[in-house]
This record gives structure tokens, C-alpha cells and sequence, in this order.
């Protein structure tokens, strides 16, 4: 795992040159290369080794996606968002750089993502460039990310309190982004629609128990242990699973979805996919939960 945050995190540094005008430059670099888990990456990756493939191959991908995630961050955290002063650990980016230049650090890297794609993949063939493409895009737009972005504030501003519209926002906030790490990976590798739907499923549920897990964490956890703000879902009045059916119930949802997930997983035996669940298991016994 470490192994392959370090590659990861070695590719985003080269990705990332400081080139004039350099505001701008280092604060899509500020972000991106803050001390995140890289789970996102690292399931690019591992899905890529599961399928056969070479993970070099997919390695440019893997680093698109963690840029297009820290995007999504960037922006999450804007005064007109979520309003975050801190993300991983350190000040937000429009703290450091102010808001016009965080917002065209996210603009920026949106569009770099796809660039860093096309111009890396050495191996890849048009065909295969073009269905990763394809998952990139649709995650990114209003039919992935987005979409999750807007009902999520929707339904703060409006006290929503509907169970579809909690798993609307945690299928297009969350999931959508593991359904691209692990879908894009597998089809670097070559794998046949009947993985790629394997890894559909695994990301839906992996990522609505991301989503509870953070949830959970955000109403049990500190600043020191998330990096950011915590207990803000509460004061906000928030849709999530905790406001909806509570700690406890929460619990209980979360543990039958990583069984699911640990099931998935078993097939692929997959220490990397394994780890990632674990520590996750792991850090919530170390809050307490
Ligand atoms: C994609 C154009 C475009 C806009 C983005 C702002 C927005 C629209 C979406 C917000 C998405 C968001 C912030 C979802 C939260 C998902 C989540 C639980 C993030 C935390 O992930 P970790 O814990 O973070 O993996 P690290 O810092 O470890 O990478």
C-alpha cells in the first residue's frame, strides 16, 4: 500500500510543474499534494494489477483521478459550498490563494486531468483512451459529481430528510469517484464487461460505506484525526445517514456493507482493496466507534 502511495504521490510532483503564471500553478500543486489517504489512485491501480494489466500503464489515470477528487475538495470547500477553513490538516486553498484563484486552481485541474491522460498513456490504444475518457467525463459533469454536489445542497437548504435522495447524493458525491478509479483500472487492463460490472457494484457499495463512514466520523471524530472541521454536518442541518437513522443504526448499515464489500474483494484477493477496508474498520474502533 505505502509502496504504491509513494508512487502515486512521486507521479503527482512530476505531473505538477510550477510554469508561469506560477499562482495558479501552485495552488492546483497545493492541494493535490497535501497528505491524503490516495485511496482513489492507489484503487486505480490495484484494479489495474487485478485485471492483468500493467500498473504503469495506468498510472497517469490514477493521478488524473486524484486530481479531479482534489478538485471536487477545492470547490466543496468555497464559502459558497461547505465553507471548510481546513482540508487535510492544512489551511483550504482559498484560504491560502483566496477564492478567485481556488476556483480557477479547480477549473484548472479539470481540465489538466483529462490533458494528463491523453498525453501520458503512452501504451493505451485510442479505443481504450477514449473509454476511460468516457468514465472520466461522465463522473466529473452533472451526471456524476456534480449532480451529487447540487441535491446535497438542495436538501440542506431545503431540511430534506428522504432516504433516495441520501443515496442519490452519496452514489453521485462519493461512489461515482471509486466506480471511476476502479472501472477505469480494470479497462486499462482489458477487462471484459462482466468485470467492469463487478467493479460497478463494488464501488457503489464500497462508496455508500465511505460516505457513512465519514459521516460517522464526522459526529465521533476530532480535527487532529479527519484534518478538517468536524461536527459540521450536525450544525448544518445536514442529509445524512447519521441524521436520518442515528449512530448506532448507521453502525449497523456500515458493517453489513463491508462485509459485502470484504465478499467482493475475497474473489479478487486483493491485499491492497483489503487494507483500505481495514484501516478504515480500524480508525473507526480507534474513535470509539
Ligand atoms: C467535479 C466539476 C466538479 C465539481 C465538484 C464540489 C463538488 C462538485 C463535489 C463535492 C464532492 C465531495 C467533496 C465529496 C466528499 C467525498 C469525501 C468523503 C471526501 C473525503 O475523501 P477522503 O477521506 O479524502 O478520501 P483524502 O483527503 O484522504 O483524499
Amino acid at each position: 500500500m505505502n509502496k504504491l502511495i509513494e508512487k502515486v504521490d512521486k507521479a503527482l510532483d512530476e505531473y505538477l510543474e510550477i510554469k508561469y503564471p506560477e499562482d495558479i500553478f501552485k495552488s492546483m500543486k497545493y492541494t493535490v499534494t497535501l497528505p491524503g489517504k490516495r485511496l482513489r489512485p492507489v484503487m486505480c491501480l490495484e484494479a489495474c494489477r487485478i485485471f492483468g494489466g500493467n500498473m504503469d500503464d495506468a498510472l497517469p489515470t490514477a493521478c488524473a483521478i486524484e486530481m479531479l477528487h482534489a478538485q471536487s475538495l477545492i470547490h466543496d470547500d468555497l464559502p459558497c459550498m461547505d465553507n471548510d477553513d481546513f482540508r487535510r490538516g492544512k489551511p483550504s486553498n482559498h484560504k491560502v490563494f483566496g477564492e478567485a484563484v481556488a476556483v480557477l486552481a479547480g477549473d484548472a485541474l479539470l481540465s489538466y486531468a483529462p490533458q494528463l491522460i491523453i498525453e501520458k498513456s503512452k501504451n493505451l490504444s485510442s479505443e481504450t483512451l477514449i473509454k476511460v475518457l468516457l468514465e472520466f467525463t461522465k463522473t466529473a459533469g452533472a451526471y456524476g459529481l456534480i449532480a451529487g454536489q447540487v441535491v446535497d445542497i438542495e436538501s440542506e437548504n431545503k431540511g430534506i430528510k428522504n432516504p433516495e435522495v441520501l443515496d442519490f447524493i452519496h452514489t453521485h458525491k462519493t461512489a461515482d469517484l471509486f466506480r471511476l478509479s476502479l472501472k477505469a483500472g480494470a479497462i486499462i487492463a482489458g477487462a471484459d464487461n462482466n468485470a467492469l460490472d463487478e467493479m460497478d457494484n463494488l464501488a457503489q457499495k464500497f462508496g455508500l460505506a465511505f460516505q457513512i463512514y465519514d459521516d460517522i466520523l464526522d459526529e465521533i471524530s476530532s480535527f487532529e484525526e479527519m484534518g478538517k472541521t468536524v461536527g459540521k454536518d450536525k450544525n448544518s442541518n445536514k442529509l445524512t445517514y447519521v441524521s436520518l437513522y442515528g449512530l448506532e443504526e448507521s453502525e449497523k448499515k456500515l458493517n453489513i456493507l463491508f462485509n459485502e464489500v470484504y465478499d467482493i474483494i475475497n474473489k479478487y484477493n486483493s491485499d491492497i482493496l483489503k487494507t483500505i477496508v481495514d484501516n478504515m474498520k480500524k480508525k473507526l474502533e480507534k474513535n470509539g466507534g
